[in-house]
């Protein structure tokens, strides 16, 4: 694992409709993240946060089904931009959200760095939609879609290329809640997909397993997109698109030990995390709890 960290906040809200999960940078700082990374002999530089517009609320802004489209577009520029340059400097890049949409900005400043890039998408959603299919609008249910070159140009166009990743290099795992467009799209591209009746049935152990060894082989780096409602929540409450039936806080520890052990993850971001839909900022403390173990914290 790359010793050299560097933190960028993204304090994106706009691509949603609940207010509160810009400060969900605010919180993972707040429950020790340097603190717990450092004791792992990391050296962590904390940029701080990019800036993201804020949109006038009196004019509405659902362009194409896509809304506050002009300042999740600018947002993510930026953000592409400032991981571009970490990645540059040789550093890895840790992103802390905001909502699902910075993983637009994130893969378009990492991916051009890479041949193949794998991306493990960790989500309760498959974020697969586009202005056409997204039963929202809102642009958080898009990103995954957006990377692979699908959806508005002002989206899938940042940093001037397009498609950032491909179909067969990304893996999603925890997904129970699936818009009939985002199925349509992974039978489509033949997107390999552990839902939560395969981690049922053939137990985490193996579902990471196997997606480790399906990545390792295809792939020249691997960038991790942990959205916490992939957990149950009643394990990570703090989430503004909460469904039951999820990943276990165990569980998730697990797949972060092994990746931890495969040695194989380049970039990281840790998203959705809500203060203000959170009790003692838990779901934050757990993001900080699955870092340690994914930075290689053992128990023993
Ligand atoms: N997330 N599929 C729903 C939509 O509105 O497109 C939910 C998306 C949730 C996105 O949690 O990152
Ligand atoms: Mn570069
Ligand atoms: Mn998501
Ligand atoms: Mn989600």
């Amino acid at each position: 694992m790359n010793k050299n960290l560097s933190i960028i906040g993204a304090p994106m809200d706009l691509g949603q409709l609940r207010r509160g999960v810009d400060m969900g940078p605010s919180a993972i700082r707040y429950a020790g993240v340097i603190e717990r990374l450092e004791q792992l002999k990391y050296d962590v530089d904390d940029l701080g946060d990019i800036q993201i517009p804020r949109p006038n609320r009196k004019e509405v802004q659902i362009e194409d089904n896509l809304r506050n489209l002009k300042e999740v577009a600018e947002g993510n520029a930026q953000l592409a931009n400032s991981v571009d340059e970490v990645v540059e400097s040789g550093r890895f890049p840790l992103i802390f959200g905001g909502d699902h949409s910075i993983a637009i900005g994130t893969l378009a400043g990492v991916s051009k760095h890479y041949e193949n890039l794998g991306v493990i998408w960790y989500d309760a959603h498959g974020d697969l939609n586009t202005g056409d299919t997204s039963p929202s609008g809102n642009i958080h249910g898009m990103p995954l879609a957006v990377s692979l070159g699908i959806g508005h140009d002002r989206l899938t166009g940042i940093k001037d290329y397009t498609p950032k990743i491909k179909p067969e290099n990304i893996v999603i795992i925890g997904a129970r809640s699936l818009d009939d467009g985002e199925k349509e799209l992974i039978k489509e591209k033949g997107i390999k997909v552990y839902t939560m009746h395969e981690i049922d049935r053939m137990g985490m152990t193996k579902v990471i397993q196997e997606s480790v060894d399906y990545l390792k082989d295809r792939t020249d780096g691997v960038h991790l997109s942990l959205d916490l409602d992939g957990l149950d929540p009643h394990d990570a409450p703090g989430v503004g698109t909460p469904v039951m039936g999820g990943i276990s806080y165990r569980e998730s520890h697990l797949a972060m030990e092994m990746f931890a052990e495969a040695n194989f993850i380049t970039s990281a971001e840790f998203v959705e995390v809500n203060p203000i839909l959170d009790e003692k900022n838990t779901t934050a403390s757990v993001a900080v709890g699955l870092m340690g173990s994914l930075f290689g914290e053992k128990l023993k």
